[in-house]
């Protein structure tokens, strides 16, 4: 008989629990790990990428809060642990174990040339750790721990993804077939969704102005006012163009909660003013935003289905990610411990 399962593709995403969850990550990221998870080419394993947010310093109250918020919100948006394992990074010490070892293995330049380690660096002058600097190395580890084909990725990955895959190469080229080199892949419909109040900044979870982020846990009526405040500009011309920044992401969002185009959305907003279109995509993400922020009401009250979900994950990725890395060490030269049958 043949073995369909072994032609399906490893895919690999994590998440940071640095603060609520918004709707860039959610229209950028976590509305395709359900569309992947449900998709029979693939194995899909997702993770809570908790030791990486330690590289900013975190409140110890705010932290646990933020992890367990963000379990249940990826659970609420329609992560199915039966489907796609979903794991606490932390819960696996084969992540720090390979990153160290994946360290031994980055040259200091490589690591100098991220972006995001010079823009966090300017950001957090006050505290340029070494986690922050080698945050790449964990990140690679994560993946190649996994043998993952595929991972799915903003953009703003692109770097990280490459350096994964240059390292994957130097250690294979040593050791021989160690690692799987992994394809990080922006998917198609993933939308870079930008600050409702500085729409040349993306979305994020950090941002300071609140009013420029959609929140997953904000009420209706939030979200109405959000949009209704959104920045614009003098045109008053619905239409997708350069220079029209918060236009062109309000038109984003909109295209990619409703499906329809751009042409399409131009066509059914002509002679009609900002304040129309801004309800319009206000109505639109409510309706997408309500049942996930309703599910995360019920999860977030069920904090031992929670445990049981992030334990039984957490088992699966130790088992799996500890073939990678017994591997890995007796190529090296380690000698590991008399297993327990
Ligand atoms: N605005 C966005 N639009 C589209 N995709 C986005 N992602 C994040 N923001 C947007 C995607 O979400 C996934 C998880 O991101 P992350 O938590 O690992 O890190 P991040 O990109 O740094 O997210 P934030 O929200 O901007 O967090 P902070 O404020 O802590 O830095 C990734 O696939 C990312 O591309």
């Amino acid at each position: 008989m043949e073995n369909t399962e072994k032609k399906k593709q490893i895919v690999f995403s994590a998440i940071q629990p640095s603060g609520t969850i918004t709707l860039g990550n959610y229209l950028g990221a976590l509305r395709n790990w359900v569309k992947m998870q449900d998709n029979p080419d693939y194995n899909c394993l997702y993770a809570l990428a908790d030791l990486h947010t330690i590289t900013v310093r975190q409140e110890p109250a705010a932290m646990r809060r933020n992890i367990i918020d963000a379990y249940a919100m990826v659970m609420a948006c329609g992560v199915d642990v039966d489907k796609a394992p979903f794991f606490i990074q932390s819960h696996n010490p084969n992540h720090s174990i390979m990153a160290w070892i994946l360290n031994c293995y980055t040259q200091f330049g490589e690591l100098s040339r991220m972006t995001q380690f010079k823009d966090k660096s300017q950001k957090h002058a006050d505290n340029i750790n070494a986690g922050l600097f080698t945050y790449p190395s964990l990140m690679a580890g994560d993946i190649l721990l996994y043998q993952a084909d595929k991972v799915p990725v903003g953009a703003d990955q692109k770097q990280h993804i490459e350096l994964t895959r240059d390292v994957a190469a130097r250690f294979n080229s040593i050791y021989g077939n160690v690692f799987k080199i992994p394809e990080g892949f922006i998917p198609k419909d993933s939308s870079r969704v930008m600050s409702l109040q500085t729409p040349t900044n993306k979305m994020s979870k950090s941002d300071e102005n609140a009013n420029g982020c959609i929140m997953m846990t904000d009420t209706d009526d939030v979200i109405m006012k959000k949009f209704k405040r959104a920045v614009t500009d003098s045109e008053m011309k619905v239409r997708y163009a350069e220079g029209k920044d918060g236009i062109n992401n309000l038109m984003a969002i909109y295209a990619a909660v409703t499906g329809l185009s751009y042409e399409e959305i131009e066509r059914d907003f002509d002679g009609k003013g900002y304040g129309d279109f801004k309800t319009a995509v206000g109505e639109a993400v409510v309706a997408e935003v309500s049942p996930i922020r309703k599910r995360y009401e019920e999860y977030i009250k069920d904090k031992k289905y929670i445990e049981e979900c992030y334990t039984r994950s957490a088992e699966f990725a130790i088992r799996i990610s500890s073939r990678t890395v017994d591997k890995a060490m007796k190529k090296i030269g380690f000698i590991l411990p008399k297993k327990d049958q």
